[in-house]
């Protein structure tokens, strides 16, 4: 019986097709189809580019729905909202149209000092005698409060942060649940999560966070605190506070004593007067290695307990025996996801040369696939830049990539015309002394080299200043733990990439910081067990 070679769609209807067009989408088999029977050379070799891009329109999806925002946001200190005792506020930007979404408060020095004072009152007071069992129920309720609430929620991250709503309604809105839900299970067990020991609380701790993950940061870093029994004076990233306020009318509503948690909104200054108090116990920072390192020298003379989750230039490491379809959909997860925006992002691509050409194909074909446009449409793939700022910094870092003489590849896909955005894109002949192999670009742009031996691969790899997180590909199981044992990083994903779960630790080494978030190491950051 003769083999069918052909598609057979959906409606029943089929079309035959030379062998050679059997890998293609269709359009491009048409195409080729058509240019046979005019009678043009056919190249066997040559495969005809793929074409995807503005073919299809969906329908919204019920997420693309306006959530109201308030005309003017509050700090939230001792369970009031209340205005920034100078009264001045700040503009907070929608990335995508860049106009102005609403204003929040700026807060400042006075105001971290009202928080701290709240936070300290409220450790004296039913907060620090509450059963630790009773501080747990809490803890459920803010993540059920959440859950509930998660439609508006993720809506309001996109709109403030520029986010795909696919992603913060499918990522970061179930994790922030998750945190809150898994540390809700620790508040009464700590003396099994610390043998021998008799863990308390630190004290007040203050906890500054960026703007790529604002709730799910913020989250990280509340529900671990809270389980141990401390307060926290918050502060969110100045263009994406909004949700952290949201949170803030959760945790009003859910019963917690007043001063348990504190959100002073505000720019850095905010967040230095935080961490300078002289009656915080703790200091949690998430954010650039570059304000890391202020703060590591600010709290090296307190004595205050820190830890810090700091920037990262990841190694997405590809070798030839890898599953390449499964690999490339790891490595645009690893790099295009939330813009680039991700401090584990998977920014270098180490490919073993056997397949370079391989892979830069279906990368080229598969990064023709995503959409990039509006954050509310359900389909969307790549958001807006968060900032104009930070459009800035990766425009800079981009122009000095092709200037140093790397090869720019980027999608052909148009960008709307309001708001800050940025094409998918890739480096190749990038060389490692090269700015965009060394430093963090945190937008939506791979830098691509290449290696022949594992051996070679772990250098790489390793050369550095950063320990965040990597990712392998592989085959061979053996080679996976050969090469993750020698990968100087905190976090390494084995033939997947971008997996979270707030019982498995993460943070990182050398210059990306120091101290675990999530599972018991990340409890061990917020109790006194000496
Ligand atoms: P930063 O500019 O460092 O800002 C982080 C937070 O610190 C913001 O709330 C910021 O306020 C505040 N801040 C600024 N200057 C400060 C100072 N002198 N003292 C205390 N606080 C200060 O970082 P970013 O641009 O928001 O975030 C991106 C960085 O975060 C990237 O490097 C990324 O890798 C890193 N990150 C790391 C992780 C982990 S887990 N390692 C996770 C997410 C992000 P303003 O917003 O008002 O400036």
């Amino acid at each position: 019986m003769a083999l069918f070679r052909g598609v057979v769609f959906l409606d029943g209807s089929s079309v035959s097709l030379p062998r050679s067009a059997l890998s293609l989408n269709l359009p491009a088999m048409a195409k080729s189809k058509t240019k046979r029977a005019k009678g043009k050379k056919h190249h066997a070799a040559v495969e005809p580019m793929l074409e995807f891009g503005d073919r299809w329109d969906y329908a919204p999806a019920p997420e693309s729905t306006p959530v109201p925002l308030k005309k003017r946001y509050p700090l939230y200190i001792g369970g009031k909202f209340v205005a920034a005792k100078s009264g001045r506020v700040f503009r907070s930007i929608n990335p995508a149209s860049g106009k102005k979404l609403t204003d929040i408060a700026a807060g400042g020095p006075e105001d971290v000092d009202r928080a701290v004072k709240a936070a300290r009152k409220a450790l004296a007071g039913p907060w620090g005698k509450m059963p630790a069992a009773e501080r747990g129920k809490f803890l459920y309720r803010i993540a059920r409060m959440v859950q509930e609430r998660s439609r508006e929620l993720a809506i309001l991250e996109t709109m403030d942060g520029g986010k795909p709503i696919k992603e913060s309604r499918d990522v970061d809105l179930p994790l922030v649940a998750a945190h809150f839900f898994y540390h809700a299970g620790w508040a009464d067990k700590l003396e099994y999560a610390f043998p021998g020991r008799k863990p308390k609380a630190i004290g007040v701790c203050g906890q500054v966070i960026p703007w790529n993950f604002p709730l799910m940061m913020a989250a990280w870093k509340l529900a671990p605190a809270l389980a141990c029994g401390n307060t926290v004076v918050l502060k969110p990233a100045e263009t994406t506070s909004v949700t952290a306020l949201h949170l803030a009318e959760i945790i009003a509503d859910s019963g917690l004593p007043d001063g348990v948690v504190n959100i002073v909104t505000g720019k850095g200054s905010a967040g230095a007067a935080i961490v300078d108090h002289p009656d915080v116990d703790k200091v949690a920072f998430t954010g650039s290695t570059r304000v890391g390192k202020q703060i590591a020298a600010a709290a090296a003379t307190s004595g205050k307990r820190l830890t810090l989750e700091l920037g990262g230039k990841a190694a997405n490491i590809l070798f030839d025996d890898a599953p390449l379809d499964q690999a490339v959909e790891g490595i645009i997860n690893g790099i295009y996801f939330n813009q680039g925006h991700v401090c584990c992002a998977g920014s270098r691509l180490l490919v073993q040369e056997s397949v370079y050409d391989k892979v830069m194909r279906k990368l080229s074909d598969r990064i023709k696939t995503l959409r990039v446009g509006d954050p509310l449409d359900k389909n969307t793939d790549i958001g807006a830049i968060n900032s104009k700022a930070q459009l800035q910094r990766i425009r800079e870092l981009v122009d000095c990539g092709v200037a140093e003489g790397a090869r720019l590849h980027q999608s052909k896909c148009k960008l709307p015309s309001e708001g800050y955005w940025f094409k998918p894109s890739f480096f190749t002949g990038v060389t490692a002394s090269h700015r965009i192999a060394r430093e963090e670009i945190f937008g939506p742009v791979l830098s691509v080299m290449t290696f022949r031996t594992p051996e070679e691969a772990i250098e790489r790899a390793n050369n550095t200043c950063y320990g965040l997180s990597a990712g392998v590909w592989t085959d061979k199981g053996s080679k996976i733990h050969k090469v993750a044992a020698e990968l100087k990083a905190g976090v390494i994903w084995a033939n997947t990439y971008n997996k979270f779960d707030p019982a498995s630790p993460f943070g990182g080494y050398k210059e990306s910081g120091f101290g675990r978030e999530g599972g018991l190491q990340g409890l061990a950051a917020y109790v006194d067990i000496s």
